[in-house]
């Protein structure tokens, strides 16, 4: 092994990576939001899932209207009516998430931990909002979390949301790091393409509203991280001898793809 390119650093995806977090969590916040807004719109499960092409809930909303509501588009004030109508909606997911209702996925709690012991250094690449990503972390790993992620790149921090690589690019910029040193951990097309355009190995974890799409590009499809006691199922890519996804397997992936 190319103890040079030994792994440093994995930048994790939050919605759909670190939790399921999109079908019963966002999806619900935008619909209360809607509510509150005296909005007949809803969000059901199908519809969501077409919307979720569109990363970003600001953009997402403004998608909606282009497409199903393209009469709200003369309101003059539109730009800063999305922006009260997405704070909303923030703050329903954040009390969606102190509830406690939605947990991390498998393997992710169990993975966090190991790369913590390894000297592994963790960070965040996400769409979504930092508040999101501050929540779901307190109401399934603790506050103290917070602190064990180096850095946290979230929502509008870059101008150009996945699948554009900009995210990935700001985060290894923050980190010091190059992409030969660490690995992308994604469940979505769109977050796989932004991974890969900033050149980082990429293991896929599909998710509900993911695993039908396209993730030709990934050292590998898997059904989730695993664990000791309910392995992962490989769906494609190269094949490790491991059953969950652990950190001796993330450090071969990383010097096989570097
Ligand atoms: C996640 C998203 C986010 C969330 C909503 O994509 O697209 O927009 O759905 O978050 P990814 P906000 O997992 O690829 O980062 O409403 O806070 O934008
Ligand atoms: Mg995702």
């Amino acid at each position: 092994m190319n103890t040079r390119n030994k792994l440093q650093a994995v930048l994790f995806d939050v919605d759909g990576t670190l939790a399921d977090t999109e079908q019963d969590g966002h999806r619900l916040a935008f619909n209360a939001a809607f509510q509150e807004f005296g909005l007949n719109w809803n969000w059901d499960i199908d519809l969501y899932g077409k919307l979720l092409q569109i990363t970003g809930g600001k953009e997402r909303i403004l998608h909606y209207i282009e497409n199903y509501v393209p009469a709200l588009l003369d309101r003059n004030d539109l730009k800063e009516w999305i922006i009260g109508l997405h704070k909303a909606k923030t703050m329903y997911f954040e009390s969606l998430m102190e509830t406690g209702r939605i947990p991390l996925r498998p393997g992710v709690a169990r993975l966090i931990q190991e790369l913590r012991q390894e000297k592994v250094k963790l960070a965040i690449a996400t769409t979504t909002t930092m508040e999101n990503v501050i929540a779901l972390l307190k109401s399934t790993l603790g506050e103290e979390s917070i602190d064990w992620f180096d850095v946290i790149g979230a929502g509008d921090i870059v101008p150009k949301k996945k699948p554009a690589p900009d995210i990935y690019h700001w985060v290894l910029n923050q980190l010091k790091l190059t992409p030969q040193q660490c690995i992308a951990i994604e469940d979505s097309e769109n977050g796989l393409r932004s991974a890969l355009a900033a050149n980082l190995t990429t293991l896929i974890t599909v998710s509900s509203y993911t695993r039908s799409q396209d993730f030709n590009g990934a050292v590998a499809v898997l059904s989730d991280l695993g664990e000791s006691f309910k392995p992962f199922t490989k769906i494609d890519g190269m094949t490790f001898n491991n059953q969950w996804v652990d950190y001796q397997m993330l450090n071969k992936m990383a010097s096989i793809t570097s």
